[in-house]
């Protein structure tokens, strides 16, 4: 656990930064990576302020987005990159791709595709631990379009009845897609007020401010492990790159370039660094080090997972549905 304007909030924010841009540059160039990726360029603060917050033993899930939280709550990277190049050796034996990645081990407990999905997954375990009297809390990220499937609301409302120590984290970074979050939501209150119509206690902060989410988390896992509830996190931040995949979309015609220029000066990673600048003066220096340290800590990960063997064929419903060996 993390706490207060810690630099190493920052050095983890410019790891996941590093290791996606470099991701994206191998998926754009060589086309070897054969799994739809969503990456959190620019998102870096949500899972980074979150995840400091969080206790080793505590439980993370999260939708499609899901390389910056698997990294942030400690997954192992070898895993994650092997999974993304298909290689046996992935987190989920290459059988999952980018949108399936689990690291039990480091408190990760999986992500899926299927929006919305992963809230009542983290309520059950939430109810498992509450079942069981640990002081384990469980949380898990979605986006703003993920609101709008019923299963929040089913979800909020249980976790809300049966005061679960969960806290689900929204990164809302206004679109599902290329849909604006304003076109979808006609009540215009936002998400933080609709958690609070379902009785769940929520907080609205700036999603690229890694210590101000760093803040509020800490006080949403006392909330929670204190026996008091859930708790929902609104955290406003903003997609730089496309929906999925390793490109720009400015000239997509759904949000512009000045749209994304503006949020890009509001860079996570940059706003941390000039906070910290009067107390830690070599600030600049030190991402410059974290920048080249996580630049050879993924080249070297994509050699490893290029050198890993294949699934083999015979094997490969094996985990998968219809498996004999899981259902006999
Ligand atoms: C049940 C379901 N409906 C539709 C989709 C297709 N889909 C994948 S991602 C996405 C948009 C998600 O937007 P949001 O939840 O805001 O997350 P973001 O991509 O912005 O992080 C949609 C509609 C899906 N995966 N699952």
């Amino acid at each position: 656990m993390t706490t207060g304007a810690d630099p190493e909030l920052v050095r983890a924010m410019v790891r996941i930064r590093r290791v996606e841009e470099v991701l994206a540059d191998f998926y754009r160039d060589e086309q070897q990576m054969r799994t739809p990726t969503h990456f959190s360029i620019g998102q870096e603060a949500t899972s980074v302020g979150v995840c400091a917050a969080a206790e080793p033993d505590d439980i993370v899930y999260s939708g499609h987005r899901s390389h910056a939280p698997y990294l942030a709550k400690g997954g192992d990277l070898s895993a994650m990159v092997a999974e993304l190049y298909g290689r046996e050796a992935g987190c989920a034996k290459g059988r999952g791709g980018s949108i399936h990645l689990i690291d039990a081990a480091a408190g990760f407990g999986g992500s899926a595709a299927i929006l919305g999905e992963m809230i009542p997954v983290a309520a059950g375990a939430a109810w498992a631990f509450t079942l069981r009297k640990s002081p384990r809390v469980a949380m898990t990220f979605f986006g703003d379009g993920a609101t709008e499937e019923g299963v929040f609301a089913e979800t909020l409302n249980f976790a809300a009845v049966h005061r679960l120590p969960v806290v689900f984290v929204c990164e809302n970074n206004q679109y599902s897609i290329s849909s604006p979050l304003r076109q979808r939501q006609a009540g215009g209150h936002g998400i933080a007020a609709r958690a609070a119509a379902h009785g769940v206690r929520a907080a609205e902060v700036d999603g690229n401010d890694v210590f101000a989410v760093r803040a509020a988390a800490g006080e949403a896992f006392a909330h929670a492990r204190s026996g008091r509830g859930p708790m929902l996190l609104e955290l406003h931040t903003y997609r730089w790159r496309e929906h999925v995949g390793p490109g720009w979309d400015h000239d997509h015609g759904y949000r512009t370039k000045a749209e994304i220029d503006s949020w890009i000066e509001r860079c996570p990673i940059r706003r941390a660094a000039d906070a910290l600048r009067a107390t830690h003066p070599d600030i600049d220096e030190r991402v410059r080090e974290w920048e080249v340290a996580a630049t050879e800590e993924i080249h070297a990960a994509v050699r490893l997972a290029k050198a890993a063997p294949w699934p083999d064929v015979a094997e490969l419903t094996r985990g998968a549905y219809g498996d004999a060996a899981l259902t006999s």
